[in-house]
């Protein structure tokens, strides 16, 4: 009798196209919600990305139906961490990954965003969403406080009294809603989500990869500074994006009336 090769599909599935590399969760029965093994992978994943030249932007979305639906509830009993052990060990990690990471971080919001998945959406440097997406502080229905990073950022973007509500609540937030109220930059048709992703994605990956890291380090640095501290701040990093050779191609190609080449092999 002869036995079929077992394969496992990855937790994470990774493409890289035109320096655009995509990780998409997948665990699409359960709508991406987390495991361990799912969050340790896209920690790493991420790390490795940053050291990667041919990686300028990075994308992270859901494969199947949902975006993430937060915490894999089937995975928590029998755990042999606290809580607080489990946060330090898997979610934190990623989030201050994906903070820290020298390149743009798109998070593609390709349906809901669930507990720890709602903030992972939220965590991207620019979080793109499909029409049908949606998000929902949905802890307290398990009655959990939200965690991985939501309650930092959601009172940053819509207030404290409107962040509560949508925590107290588990009120599910639309695209269109989503929109207005500063949780995601863009939505895009379902059917051309995926393409229209890709598209934007690439747009960035074309803009100075060098001075965009820089940007990225004075903005994270001065959401919790002062404006003397981001002044000197800015000013250290300007030498430092001012030295660099992207910085004479946008010179020069303004002067020549050309299109500036930010893409070179050698990043
Ligand atoms: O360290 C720690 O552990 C603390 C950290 C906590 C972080 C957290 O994220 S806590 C919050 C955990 N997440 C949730 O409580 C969300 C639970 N899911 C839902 O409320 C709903 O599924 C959604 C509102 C997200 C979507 O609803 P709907 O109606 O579109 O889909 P569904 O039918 O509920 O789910 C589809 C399948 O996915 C279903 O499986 P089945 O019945 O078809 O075999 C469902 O059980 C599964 N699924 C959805 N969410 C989870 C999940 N399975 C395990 N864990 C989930 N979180």
């Amino acid at each position: 009798m002869t036995s079929e090769p077992v394969t496992h599909e990855p937790v994470i599935r990774t493409e890289l196209k035109a320096h655009v590399l995509t990780l998409t969760l997948n665990r699409p029965d359960k709508l991406n919600a987390a495991n361990d093994e799912l969050l340790l992978t896209l920690t790493r994943e991420l790390q490795q990305a940053d050291a990667q030249a041919a990686v300028r932007v990075v994308v992270i979305t859901g494969a199947g139906r949902g975006f993430c639906a937060g915490q894999d509830l089937g995975d928590v009993s029998g755990r042999d961490m606290t809580f607080t052990e489990h946060l330090h060990h898997t979610y934190n990690p990623l989030i201050r990954t994906i903070r820290g990471l020298g390149k743009p971080v798109l998070t593609a919001v390709n349906g809901v965003a669930a507990g720890a998945g709602a903030s992972l959406a939220l965590a991207g440097d620019i979080r793109l969403w499909a029409q049908g997406a949606s998000l929902i502080e949905v802890f307290s229905n398990i009655a959990l406080i939200p965690d991985s990073g939501s309650t930092w950022t959601l009172p940053r973007l819509v207030g404290y009294h409107r962040a509560f509500e949508l925590m107290a609540l588990a009120e599910r937030v639309r695209a269109e809603d989503a929109l207005k109220m500063g949780l995601c930059e863009h939505v895009f048709p379902d059917d051309t989500f995926r393409d229209d992703v890709q598209a934007y994605a690439e747009r960035l990956a074309a803009r100075p990869a060098h001075a965009l890291k820089l940007t990225k380090q004075a903005l994270v640095a001065a959401l919790t500074s002062t404006l003397d501290e981001a002044l000197d701040q800015e000013a250290i990093l300007q030498q430092v994006a001012g030295d660099h050779w992207e910085h004479e191609e946008g010179v020069g190609a303004f002067k020549a009336k050309r299109p500036a080449q930010f893409v070179r092999e050698e990043g």
